[in-house]
């Protein structure tokens, strides 16, 4: 019997749709991943396995997997499956791409607007009871509008960030390992290099995957170079950033603020150094998280399960390129 191992909580109605040609175990928690020691135990038998990025995929895991033909990533980065090795053993890796474009665009415009305008210390300040009185400054935080804002990484979603920013008459810039050449000339967009992406932005939007040239890319050199009254906001993955340089940074004014929807090991504790300090703005990884949206990645997953076991090409694949 064909099987399909499904590491996290889904909808039945999704289930139901793979129980028409393959038996289903499925991890019953929404919150709590699947433990490493069962996911391995559960793969020997399975044919197909759906995961999240809590689950890594590595030699320990192929090894496991011996009838394994499709995993299907429920997320469009990757950097959780080796994919060349998965190649090399003959495993279809499929993500989900273009589905999450729009809505974690608005995720990254959302964290943006939040950290500029100080949304999170504003509400917090009438929690605690401080406000007494209206202030000339009280608060004051930095336009979005007419802004200079540096994007690094110009694939889909940086592409859907730079659109929105054209209604806040923003100069963008980006730096991506190539030139975008449509999003040039359609959206209007700047080639610039990292360095000087890092000195002229207003505002430092990571959308990058994590690759290894991404990797540690924002340490303590990148973030002197920024201005002092930039943000930085990440919404690609958090090994991106050095950590320890970027709350460095943002304790000894290198960098006004940073706004992070990704961090390096997650979750993070609600003792993290980052929770401590009033200029950040951190989310628990919701980039994608719209009803709608979630709705989408877990269809689209189903899909490429179906497709491969069928003996038909993945609707989604991913490549090492
Ligand atoms: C994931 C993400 O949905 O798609 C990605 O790469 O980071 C998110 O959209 C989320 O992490 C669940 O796996």
């Amino acid at each position: 019997m064909t099987k399909v191992l499904v590491t996290r909580k889904v909808p039945d109605r999704y289930v139901e749709q793979l129980k028409e040609f393959a038996e289903v175990k499925m991890w019953d928690e929404e919150f709590v991943p699947m433990p490493r020691k069962e996911f391995l135990e559960e793969l020997k038998d399975a044919d197909a396995c759906f995961i999240t990025l809590s689950e890594k995929v590595n030699e320990e895991t192929l090894d496991a997997a011996p009838k394994l033909k499709i995993i299907t990533n429920l997320a469009v980065g990757y950097d959780n499956i080796d994919i060349p090795l998965a190649e090399e053993r003959g495993v279809t890796v499929t993500n989900t791409p273009e589905v999450l474009t729009e809505t974690t665009a608005e995720l990254g415009f959302t964290l943006m607007l939040a950290t500029a305008r100080r949304i999170v210390e504003a509400e917090q300040y009438i929690r605690d009871g401080k406000w007494k009185s209206w202030g000339p400054y009280l608060l004051a935080g930095k336009d979005v509008h007419g802004s200079k804002v540096g994007i690094f990484g110009m694939g889909d979603i940086g592409r859907a960030f730079a659109r929105r920013l054209k209604g806040f008459e923003a100069n963008v810039m980006y730096h991506n390992r190539s030139r975008h050449r449509i999003a040039e000339k359609e959206l209007g967009v700047l080639y610039v290099s990292f360095d000087e992406l890092l000195e002229n932005s207003d505002f430092v939007i990571c959308t990058a995957p994590l690759t290894p040239e991404t990797k540690d890319k924002f340490d303590r050199a990148a973030f002197k170079k920024m201005r002092s009254d930039a943000i930085f906001i990440n919404i690609g993955r958090g090994a991106t950033v050095v950590e320890e340089d970027l709350i460095q940074a943002l304790e000894e004014g290198d960098i006004a603020g940073a706004g992070l929807d990704v961090f390096r090991e997650e979750p993070i504790a609600p003792d993290h150094p980052l929770l401590k300090l009033s200029n950040a703005v951190v989310l628990p990884h919701i980039g994608s998280a719209s009803v709608v949206t979630r709705d989408r990645m877990i269809q689209l997953s189903v899909n490429n399960v179906k497709a491969v076991l069928q003996g038909h090409p993945p609707i989604t694949p991913v490549t090492d390129k």
